[in-house]
C-alpha cells in the first residue's frame, strides 16, 4: 500500500466515494465550495490553493474583479470547505500557489509584468505580512509550483515557460535554486502525449512526497473547434531527481463533466491549484478552478490514484 510521507491532518474535509462510483477521483458533493458571492467585488473565484494553519487553514485566492483585473486574496477556514476570503488583495496575478516549507508559507504565482507574465514568489508567516523575492523566472512562464521541501539542497519549482497569450504548446521544467534567489539548472520533466493533454501541460498542486515517489497532479489541454478543455492528470517522478517520470496515467483522472465545469466565464476547466495531503490515511483533498468561475473540491487516497496510476501507466 502506498503510503503519503508528511503531516497527518486530522481535520481534512472528506467524503467517501459514492456506492458504484468507477473512477480513482471522486466529487465533494456540496460543489463549488467558493463562488463569486464569497466577494462583493468578485466576477470570479477560481483557480486558488489552501494549506493547514494552526488549527484550521489558510488560503490564496485568484480573484477577477468586477473590472477584470487579476488579483489574489487571502483567506481563512476552520474545516477547509467553508472560506471567508479577505478584501485586502496581496499581490496582482492569477493562479496561485501556497507551500510551507520549513515552517514558512511560499506563495508563487503568475506575476504580470509588463514584458509578460513571470513566477512571482513571495514568502509569510502569518499570511497577513507578505515579503516579496527575486521572480523565479524571466518572462514569460505560468505554472510555477514549489516542492514542499529541499531535494539534494536545492529548493526546486515545476514551471511551464509559455508566450504571451493562450499559449498553444507548453511542455513541464524544473528549475532549482540553493537560495530562492538564483534560479537555473533546468530540466525537462514531460510534455504531452495523450490527446486528452496534446496542447500543453502544466504543473498543479504541489507535489506530495509518498513512499513511491512524488505524486504530482498536472493540468492537459486539449484543442477542439470549441476551444480548449482543461483536464487534470497524475504522474510520479523520482523522489531525488525529480525530473524522472517513473509512472503517468494515459488517461485523465478529472476532466469536466459537472455544470460548474462546463458552464462559466471559460467552460470547460478544471484546474488543480492545491492538494491537502493526510498522511495518516493516505486521504487526498483536491481544490481546482471550475470554468475559470469557482472553486470546486475532489477526493481521492494516495493509494487509489498510485494504483490506477500504475494500472494504466504509459510509461513501459
Ligand atoms: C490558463 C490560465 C488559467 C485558466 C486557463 C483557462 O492559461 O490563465 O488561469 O484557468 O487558462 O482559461
Amino acid at each position: 500500500m502506498a503510503k503519503a510521507i508528511g503531516k497527518a491532518i486530522s481535520n481534512l474535509p472528506w467524503e467517501n466515494k459514492p456506492a458504484g462510483y468507477q473512477y480513482p477521483v471522486w466529487r465533494y458533493s456540496g460543489n463549488p465550495i467558493i463562488t463569486r458571492d464569497n466577494l462583493f467585488f468578485a466576477n470570479s473565484i477560481f483557480n486558488s490553493a489552501v494549506v493547514p494553519y494552526g488549527d484550521g487553514f489558510r488560503g490564496v485566492f485568484r480573484v477577477d474583479d468586477r473590472t477584470r483585473d487579476q488579483v489574489i486574496v487571502t483567506g481563512r477556514s476552520a474545516d477547509a470547505v467553508n472560506w471567508q476570503l479577505d478584501e485586502k488583495v496581496i499581490f496582482r496575478g492569477y493562479d496561485p500557489r501556497i507551500c510551507e516549507i520549513d515552517g514558512r508559507y511560499y506563495l508563487s504565482w503568475v506575476n504580470l509584468t509588463p514584458h509578460g507574465t513571470t513566477i512571482g514568489v513571495a514568502v509569510t508567516d502569518d499570511f497577513e505580512n507578505w515579503e516579496q523575492l527575486e521572480d523565479a523566472t524571466y518572462p514569460v512562464a505560468r505554472n510555477g509550483v514549489l516542492f514542499p521541501r529541499k531535494i539534494n539542497d536545492e529548493y526546486m519549482m515545476l514551471v511551464r515557460p509559455c508566450d504571451r497569450g493562450h499559449t498553444p504548446y507548453g511542455d513541464i521544467f524544473i528549475e532549482r535554486s540553493k537560495d530562492l534567489e538564483y534560479w537555473g539548472k533546468y530540466r525537462f520533466v514531460m510534455g504531452p502525449v495523450r490527446n486528452w493533454e496534446m496542447t500543453k501541460v502544466g504543473a498543479g498542486p504541489t507535489p506530495i512526497e509518498t513512499d513511491e515517489g512524488w505524486l504530482m497532479f498536472y493540468h492537459g489541454v486539449i484543442t477542439s473547434c470549441n476551444g480548449f478543455t482543461y483536464s487534470m492528470g497524475a504522474a510520479i517522478l523520482d523522489i531525488n531527481e525529480p525530473w524522472k517520470v517513473l509512472h503517468r496515467a494515459d488517461s485523465f483522472l478529472l476532466a469536466p463533466h459537472e455544470i460548474y465545469e462546463t458552464v462559466g466565464d471559460v467552460p470547460n476547466v478544471v484546474f488543480p491549484c492545491a492538494a491537502l495531503t493526510d498522511s495518516a490515511t493516505g486521504r487526498i483533498a483536491i481544490y481546482y478552478g471550475a470554468a475559470d468561475t469557482s472553486v470546486a473540491l475532489a477526493f481521492t487516497t494516495v493509494d487509489e490514484t498510485i494504483d490506477y496510476i500504475k494500472k494504466h501507466d504509459m510509461i513501459k
